[in-house]
């Protein structure tokens, strides 16, 4: 049984990971903003038998961050198992035209937050000599997709950060694993378009895009593989995607 912090817990890949963590018979640290869906999904897991402690903080607020993770009680300090998933798309326009807010809010939550978490959890996995790392990245961070601009550049980041930790760890035990989703319904295109449900529903049409739980099923392979196997990089695209600018739709 391991200890798995997953980040963004409450919804999407977040809560699919928790769910298939749990599932799988890991106990859970779950992290988010919304505290009412972090109280239903400790109560619908525990409620299965699985141990769960939820943590309410943003991931851009470094200070609450670094105040939970300190003070975590001692059976929950040894995390084996950190899933950087909180992140978000905000607004789908040309670069010229887009929204300084959205700008840093990406930045601070997908590479700033990222980072937070990995600077506050790994210095206990090196320690130990135990542990794994599984960022949720991006199709979006391969190739730059019309529009997607400075979205595509934070999960960009989010690989060159992935891949500068795997071989910061390389000599240890600790594995690190780059998930790069693409096209996933979740709450990603209801944020990204500020609510906009209609254009949200218009990103999924004619395809049958991925669930939150087909990338969950992925993190916990990755973090079960044999000790020696380290599953590095993961891209999972809908059957009809050929990469994240090539969607056939039915
Ligand atoms: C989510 C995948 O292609 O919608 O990061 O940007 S995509």
């Amino acid at each position: 049984m391991k200890t798995v912090l997953i980040t963004g817990a409450t919804s999407g890949i977040g809560l699919g990971c928790a769910r298939k963590f749990a599932a799988n018979g890991d106990r859970l640290i779950l992290t988010g903003r919304n505290a009412q869906r972090l109280e239903d999904i400790r109560k619908e897991l525990t409620s299965k038998g699985t141990e769960v402690l939820t943590l309410l903080f943003d991931v851009r607020d470094r200070e609450a961050a670094t105040k939970c993770i300190e003070n975590l009680p001692a059976e929950w300090k040894d995390i084996d198992v950190l899933v950087n998933n909180a992140g978000l798309a905000l607004g789908l326009e040309p670069e010229y035209e887009g929204s300084y807010e959205d700008w840093d809010t990406m930045v601070d939550t997908n590479i700033k937050g990222l980072l937070t978490m990995t600077r506050l959890v790994v210095p206990g996995m090196v320690k130990r000599d135990r542990g794994h790392i599984i960022n949720v990245g991006s199709v979006a961070g391969d190739a730059a997709y019309a529009n997607g601009n400075v979205y595509c550049a934070t999960k960009a980041a989010v690989k060159a950060i992935t891949d500068g930790l795997r071989l910061d760890v390389a000599g240890t035990a600790i594995r690190v694993t780059n998930l790069k989703p693409g096209l996933v319904e979740t709450n990603f295109s209801n944020t990204r378009f500020h609510g906009d449900t209609e254009r949200a529903a218009n990103v999924y049409k004619g395809i049958k895009p991925l669930t939150g739980d087909d990338i969950a099923d992925v993190a916990v392979y990755a973090a079960n593989a044999p000790e020696h196997v380290q599953v590095a990089e993961v891209l999972i695209l809908a059957t009809h995607q050929g990469s994240g600018s090539v969607i056939v739709r039915k």
